[in-house]
């Protein structure tokens, strides 16, 4: 239990700062069990308010006050007030001159928030709030600041000393101690301060900006990682260009840099200059890494990196706003992954994710817009719905407005707020400033929470040769918000003819035919489009791309979805074609499953599997996305009441039915496409990541039939690939099979040959957490002892507690409880230690209420045990409550 309830802000509580702070001078000492962090603060009363001088109230956390003092009047106990949040006092003048001394303890942060300590390298986290445990300050976005940082620390330890901005000085201290300078000319605010130090090695390049700058480059790593740097690398320097490209954005200073770090709560960080990464977002080599963390490195780096305009120089005004960095910036990054690599199979992922995981953030007790009306804990917000949705909102208005209009728009919105710190707002103003359409409608997809609902039927008269289109929207209650308004839905669209070919569409009303494909802008609750001059009978396309983030219904046969699926025009929907068509067959196998062993299937879905694997024009990505079945988690969220076990077993027994049936064809084209692997040396890049992800799916459908001639293939797979990706494609394969003997012996090989690399280690533990073989939590306990697993490290927690309760079905959901209690025992134990990340490892238990109610029982009573315990972190507390009190 928590005694002291955690404060609630509120948006419509905020009140510009009383004080600014013009510049930043702080000079840390690191010493191995404490640092000194000075800082001298020059501050303004705030003059866009009243001249009188309210309290100053700085706020800062777990620091203990060595002295302080006022235009270098050292201040007595008397002067101020000291609380566990703040340091209060009364200024005297309108500008001033702060001046602290605190003593921290690093080495001692395992919450990873602040300056922490990772692998022996001193680092920080500061997004959102963790300047406040470096030093007292103003710590809020809309405080920005030029900040001047000194580092002094022992040179042999940590040789190399770094911070924002540009390096102005560097010299030697006694005892072996040196120290470095570095200067950020641009004012940030406090989120967005870094500094390293640590004995590191870098790779170096440089980049020429478009108006002919040099930058230089650096990725900075311990000596072991040295060579995985490349891929990052290239990617920062595509990014780099892509953004002047298509944004018009260059970089702005002459460095600029990233650091791998072993422990870190998230994927990675946007200080200015000097971005601080997840060593998992860095790394990235073919023996080590799949392709899928290739994919991760190219868009978490590009990602970081188009925050230097979109979040550091146009800032967030509050942490409410926190959408207008993230959302833009996934979108941007997403854009950009799509340019890189192959655009639909990038939309097919990013909407697969979004369907399976930011849905079921809506529909549960976490359900809250895009941009939130309140918060207790800001970490806890950092969410699918920010990040995910906050794209799709971004990416709405890019449709609605078109490229070009957007571009405008965007150019306008880093004119106009260039060094602001500002709202969501202000960039849907520079987006109606540009189109001259009012976008006050469309401005509830950042009010309003809750998946949308788009109900479409359709009717055609061949007589009048009018075919209309019948849309109805709505939107389910969410917590604090019922009865919501319509939204502005771009609907994306075409009329497909029997032919597969794409009819003209004119409106009624319409002098002429808009050719293939377009947009209907749905406003109303219930609206009617009625097209003329159709010919014949059409089959509609709807919500091409994935146009808008929201549930379509509408009663396709599964002869129109068979039929779609091989004549879309539009790649995207070619997909949703099939991942519909396989989630009815695998709904009606999910009804039968426990009246009989042998559940009857449509076997359209074979038939339909046939056809594509025999056709040899089609792009080996599409062909993999196709063969996907719908995971575990997308046809969970289908149901009101889930039951996960039905739903496992039932997905199990149609990918084992495929497997036997088209045994023979997918044999034939697994050993083409490993042939085609074996003589080809590993490359980076989509053609290659299509044919090893095909290959790969092959793999373990066939693994399916347990014959001993695949089992050899497998096993001569994991033994002889150059790369990573067939390597732990084909262990897991092994780890899901009755193969024990091969598998333990695989195991162990993997384990010998890669024991001293951490991220490699956290894939091998990954892939045994989440084996759906039974008696999973036994293995699971057991990996907890290995001496590579430690629960301070983020990572390690991810690969086998987060794999474990995400992608484990049946031993997550196991029917007598455990599962859930086994989690519940881990998030006890993290809040001690990372609040954060204790907060975040609830989630799954936090969606209950999709489950049949023993599911949910069982889930609830974890909940509440939790809830029982002592000294609960605030971040915990309020994923509790939030869910227990539906
Ligand atoms: N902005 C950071 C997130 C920091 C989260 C702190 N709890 C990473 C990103 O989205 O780019
Ligand atoms: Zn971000």
């Amino acid at each position: 239990m928590r005694t002291e309830q955690p404060k609630m802000i509120t948006l419509s509580d905020y009140r510009l700062p009383d004080y600014l702070i013009n510049e930043t001078h702080l000079t840390f000492e690191l010493f191995e069990d404490y640092a000194l962090v000075h800082a001298r603060l020059l501050m303004q009363r705030n003059p866009h308010l009243d001249a009188h001088l309210p309290l100053l109230a700085l706020d800062g956390q777990h620091l203990e006050l060595v002295s302080i003092a006022v235009d270098g009047q050292p201040l007595s106990a008397v002067d101020y007030r000291l609380s566990d949040s703040h340091l209060e006092l009364q200024p005297r003048q309108n500008t001033f001159e702060l001046s602290s001394t605190v003593r921290i303890e690093p080495q001692k942060n395992t919450a990873l928030e602040g300056l922490y300590k990772s692998s022996g390298m001193f680092c920080t986290q500061c997004e959102a709030q963790g300047f406040r445990k470096i030093t007292y300050y103003l710590d809020r976005p809309d405080v920005m600041s030029r900040f001047t940082t000194t580092i002094h620390a022992e040179k042999k330890r940590y040789p190399i000393l770094l911070s924002n901005g540009n390096p102005i000085a560097d010299g030697e201290d006694e005892h072996g101690r040196h120290w470095a300078t570095w200067e950020d000319p641009f004012k940030k605010p406090a989120y967005l301060f870094a500094i390293v130090a640590g004995d590191l090695w870098c790779v170096e390049d440089s980049f020429t900006t478009m108006s002919g700058r040099a930058v230089a480059l650096r990725i900075y790593v311990e000596p072991e990682n040295i060579d995985k740097c490349q891929h990052a690398m290239d990617s920062l320097k595509n990014a780099m260009r892509w953004d002047e490209e298509v944004y018009g954005r260059e970089y702005d200073l002459d460095i600029f840099m990233i650091v791998a770090v072993n422990d870190f709560n998230m994927g990675a960080m946007e200080n200015k200059g000097l971005n601080i990464f997840n060593s998992s977002c860095v790394l990235a080599k073919a023996e080590t890494a799949t392709d899928a963390a290739h994919q991760r490195v190219e868009g978490v780096v590009a990602h970081e990196y188009f925050h230097n305009w979109s979040g550091n120089r146009v800032t967030c005004r509050d942490w409410f706003q926190l959408s207008l960095k993230e959302g833009f910036t996934v979108f941007r990054d997403s854009e950009f992954s799509a340019d890189m690599n192959s655009r639909v199979v990038k939309r097919i992922e990013d909407v697969a994710y979004l369907r399976t995981h930011q849905f079921a953030e809506d529909a549960g007790p976490m359900a809250h817009p895009v941009r939130p009306a309140q918060y207790m804990e800001i970490s806890n917000f950092y969410t699918l719905t920010i990040y995910e949705k906050g794209a799709e909102v971004v990416r709405m208005l890019h449709t609605l407005l078109g490229a070009d209009t957007f571009r405008k728009g965007s150019d306008l919105y880093f004119e106009r707020h260039d060094g602001q710190a500002v709202t969501c707002d202000d960039f849907i103003a520079a987006m109606e400033a540009v189109s001259g359409i009012d976008l006050e409608q469309f401005k509830r997809w950042y009010s309003q929470a809750g998946t949308p609902e788009l109900q479409v039927s359709d009717s055609y008269d061949a007589a009048t040769q009018t075919y209309q289109l019948q849309v109805k929207q709505s939107c389910p209650d969410t917590p604090e918000q019922s009865n919501k308004l319509p939204f502005v839905i771009p609907l994306s669209m075409a009329l497909l003819n029997k032919q597969g070919a794409a009819l003209p569409l004119q409106l009624q009303g319409e002098s002429a035919a808009v050719l293939d494909e377009r947009v209907l802008s749905v406003t109303e609750a219930e609206q009617t489009f009625t097209f003329i001059n159709v010919a014949e009978q059409p089959l509609p396309s709807l919500l091409r791309g994935f146009s808008a983030p929201v549930q379509l219904r509408f009663d396709y046969s599964r002869d129109d979805l068979l039929f779609l699926l091989q004549h879309d025009t539009d790649g995207f929907n070619r997909w949703e074609a099939g991942q519909q068509l396989a989630l009815q067959v695998l709904e009606e196998v999910v009804g039968q499953i426990y009246d009989t062993d042998e559940p009857m299937f449509d076997t359209r879905l074979v038939d339909v599997f046939a056809v594509l694997l025999q056709q040899e024009d089609l792009d080996p990505a599409m062909l993999a996305e196709f063969l996907a079945l719908p995971s575990t988690g997308y046809i969970i969220e289908q149901y009101v009441h889930a039951d996960p076990l039905a739903i496992y077993q039932a997905r199990e027994h149609v990918s084992n039915q495929l497997a036997f049936a088209l045994k023979e064809p997918m044999l034939a084209r697994y050993q083409a496409l490993r042939k085609a692997s074996l003589e080809t040396p590993y490359v980076a890049q989509a053609t290659d990541f299509a044919r090893r992800r095909l290959q790969n799916m092959l793999l373990a459908y066939l693994m399916r039939t347990e014959d001993l001639d695949i089992l050899d293939a497998c096993v001569d797979q994991f033994g002889v690939a150059d790369n990573m990706t067939e390597r732990l494609a084909a262990l897991a394969c092994l780890v899901n099979s009755p193969f024990t003997a091969e598998t333990e012996q695989a195991l162990e090989s993997f384990a010998e040959r890669f024991a001293d690399d951490p991220l490699v280690m956290d894939q091998w533990f990954s892939v045994q957490a989440a084996a759906g073989l039974p008696n999973g939590l036994e293995r699971v306990l057991h990996l907890l002892h290995h001496p590579a697993f430690s629960i301070k490290n983020p990572n390690k927690v991810r690969a086998v507690v987060g794999a474990f309760s995400t992608q484990n079905t049946p031993n997550f959901h196991a029917i007598d409880g455990s599962g859930y209690a086994f989690l519940a025992d881990k998030v006890i134990k993290l809040d001690a230690l990372n609040p954060q990340m204790a907060a975040r490892m609830l989630s799954p238990l936090t969606r209950w209420q999709r489950f049949d109610l023993h599911h949910q029982e069982m889930m609830q009573i974890q909940l509440k045990r939790i809830r029982s315990c002592n000294d609960l972190s605030a971040d915990l507390f309020e994923v509790l409550e939030k869910s227990l009190a539906v």
